[in-house]
């Protein structure tokens, strides 16, 4: 947000709590990550938004790189990029959230727009990924933003005490939180629950394949009565205009 912008607004006592807002969360115009914060252990889906392209450039392309203590991210699509993940082999093979053992991770998700993203326009970017346990620790996610011309790399990561808003390209960070309390019990609870719902599913298989001969029909029916309630709708109508 440009002084002018901040001016301007203040100008306005309606818009108090949006100025409260911005001085708040000062880097609101660069790449940033929101929330915030997470909780250490928890899945989450964080987006990473893109304010502005690379003084006034249109932006072509996002690197994001993912911090070391993150295994796997699964990048959603965005209809006006091509997204690619950049997958690096682990020294030693580590074990995840289910037990298996992992040998590589995700290192990098490039978005490569299909069409450039204009400058003065937003985009966003979700990444899902289970957050390290790791409370009270801030994850930055070094960005590059590629532009028409020029790039600019979000890659500023403050030192210890450092307020981040001094830093002019920070990268996208966010803070772990403590873990919500009992989720840890919660996740135990919540795999032989997943597994029953399976064993459920299976055993209603059988029913629903008896119940497969008759629920065609019953199908046909009722698109059979809509299409006589559209037809008796037609001549309804047919007969009001000609009456009129
Ligand atoms: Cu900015």
């Amino acid at each position: 947000m440009s002084i002018r912008t901040i001016a301007r607004l203040a100008a306005l006592p309606a818009a108090t709590a949006a100025v409260a807002l911005s001085f708040a969360a000062p880097a609101g115009a660069h790449v940033t990550a929101t929330p915030s914060t997470a909780a250490a252990g928890a899945y989450t889906v964080v987006t990473f938004s893109v304010g502005h392209g690379c003084e006034g450039s249109p932006t072509t392309r996002l690197e994001i790189q993912v911090p070391e203590s993150v295994l796997s991210v699964t990048p959603s699509r965005n209809p006006f990029y091509d997204v690619e993940k950049t997958i690096e082999q682990l020294d030693e093979p580590v074990a995840d959230a289910h037990g298996n053992e992992v040998t590589e991770r995700t290192a990098s998700i490039v978005y490569t727009a299909t069409t450039p993203l204009p400058d003065g326009q937003r985009d966003a970017f979700e990444l899902s990924f289970q957050l390290p346990d790791a409370e009270g620790e801030t994850l930055s996610f070094p960005t590059i933003q590629t532009c028409q011309k020029g790039e600019t790399g979000w890659v500023e990561v403050p030192a210890d005490g450092q307020d981040p808003d001094e830093l002019e390209s920070p990268a996208p960070a966010f803070e772990i939180v403590a873990a919500e309390a009992g989720s840890h019990g919660d996740e135990a609870a919540a795999e032989p629950a997943a597994d029953e719902a399976e064993a459920t599913a299976e055993g209603s298989t059988e029913a629903a394949a008896d119940a497969g001969d008759t629920s065609p029909a019953l199908g046909w029916i009722g698109l059979v009565a809509g299409l006589l309630g559209l037809a008796a709708g037609g001549l309804a109508l047919a007969r009001t205009r000609s009456s009129s």
